[in-house]
């Protein structure tokens, strides 16, 4: 019987940075191919979460956001709008905003309305052309920003680094949706190391992460009543159905959300309900399921406030203050670089 259960092991030779991008349907399909048959393979199996968002997979998270269990979204927002003068401060006038997964451009639109920059220079860093249009389309549409909007499409990495010098106010870097979250510990921390090489001393960074809370509120956010995070989850088969000639019977499996707080995660995983065989024509795989075996297809890591700041500090940041919405549970932190 395959264990079931991992405590430690994370996706051991992943990429250098495990991608938790919401916005990941640019795959090439030979990688998707080559990471399916590796991850597929490993014990327990697994399936990375940036292949969570395809174009449906994408639309169906920005439904999660709006569900009355995840609160994610809106607690952040109404930080960024609660905050965002302080957070202008760190940047001025003549400053640039990078914002990482910029999904829908919402959350750069608050920040920039309420910190009054509007004509502050935006870089839109994300792997989707969807969502970099639509980001573009939503700065556009704000009455009174007149924000110069550049677009990276690109992983974090890559955008980052195609960041031009010359134009190079104060940055402020942007960093929310506790997307850090996704990551593991030796990937958040390498990630940190990136976003610190981008930036030079006295730029900022702008993090958004979730906060520990009550196992049930955690299992209502992930498994929610409506069953929409179940479709998120199960659109990754379908995706594989798809894009790899898979015959996975989405019938076959459930959605299962796992709060586990020796690691403080959130896991979720897709359980099969009987012994079956999968081929996966496209990643040249077969793979038999025992009943009840699972695939981990996301970690959630959950954070102590005080804790962002021994997450963070090590990359060569300081913090220099903190919000916290304390009914959802939720932290916006601002760091300058040092
Ligand atoms: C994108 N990311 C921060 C979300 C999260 O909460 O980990 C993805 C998600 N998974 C299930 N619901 C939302």
């Amino acid at each position: 019987m395959r264990k079931t259960t991992p405590a430690a092991p994370e996706l051991a030779p992943a990429p250098a940075v495990q991608a938790a991008a919401p916005h990941a349907g640019a795959d090439a399909p030979i990688d998707l191919a080559r990471e399916v048959r590796f991850y597929l393979q490993q014990t327990p199996r697994q399936l990375p979460s940036r292949f969570l968002y395809d174009a449906l997979g994408s639309a169906l998270f920005d439904a999660i956001c709006h569900l009355p269990w995840y609160r994610i979204t809106r607690a952040e927002v109404q930080l960024l709008e609660q905050h965002a003068r302080t957070i202008g401060q760190a940047i001025g006038p003549s400053g640039r905003v990078v914002e990482l997964g910029s999904g829908s451009g919402e959350k750069l639109a608050t920040l920039l309305t309420h910190a009054g920059l509007p004509g502050v220079h935006a870089h839109l860093v994300d792997l989707s052309d969807a969502a970099l249009a639509r980001s573009v389309q939503t700065l556009a549409m704000l009455p009174g920003l007149a924000a110069r909007v550049t677009t990276h499409r690109a992983t974090y990495e890559d955008g980052l680094q195609a960041l031009p010098d010359a134009d190079a106010g104060p940055t402020l870097l942007a960093f929310l949706g506790s997307n850090i979250g996704n990551f593991d510990a030796p990937g958040a921390a390498a990630l940190l190391r990136q976003l610190r090489a981008a930036l030079r001393p006295g730029d900022a960074l702008l993090l958004g992460t979730d906060l520990v809370k009550p196992e049930r509120d955690l299992l209502l956010a992930y498994d929610d009543p409506l069953g929409l995070t179940a479709a998120f989850n199960k659109n990754l088969l379908l995706r594989l159905n798809t894009e790899l000639d898979a015959d996975f019977d989405l019938a076959g499996f459930d959605h299962r959300a796992i709060w586990r707080g020796d690691a403080s995660r959130i896991e979720m995983h897709l359980v099969s309900r009987g012994a079956q065989q999968v081929r996966l024509a496209g990643a040249d795989l077969r793979v038999d399921f025992e009943a009840g075996e699972t695939i981990w297809t996301e970690s959630s890591y959950k954070f102590e406030a005080a804790g962002v700041r021994q997450l963070v500090e090590p990359a060569g940041f300081g913090q220099r203050q903190q919000w916290i919405d304390e009914r959802a549970r939720f932290a916006l932190t601002l760091f300058a670089a040092v």
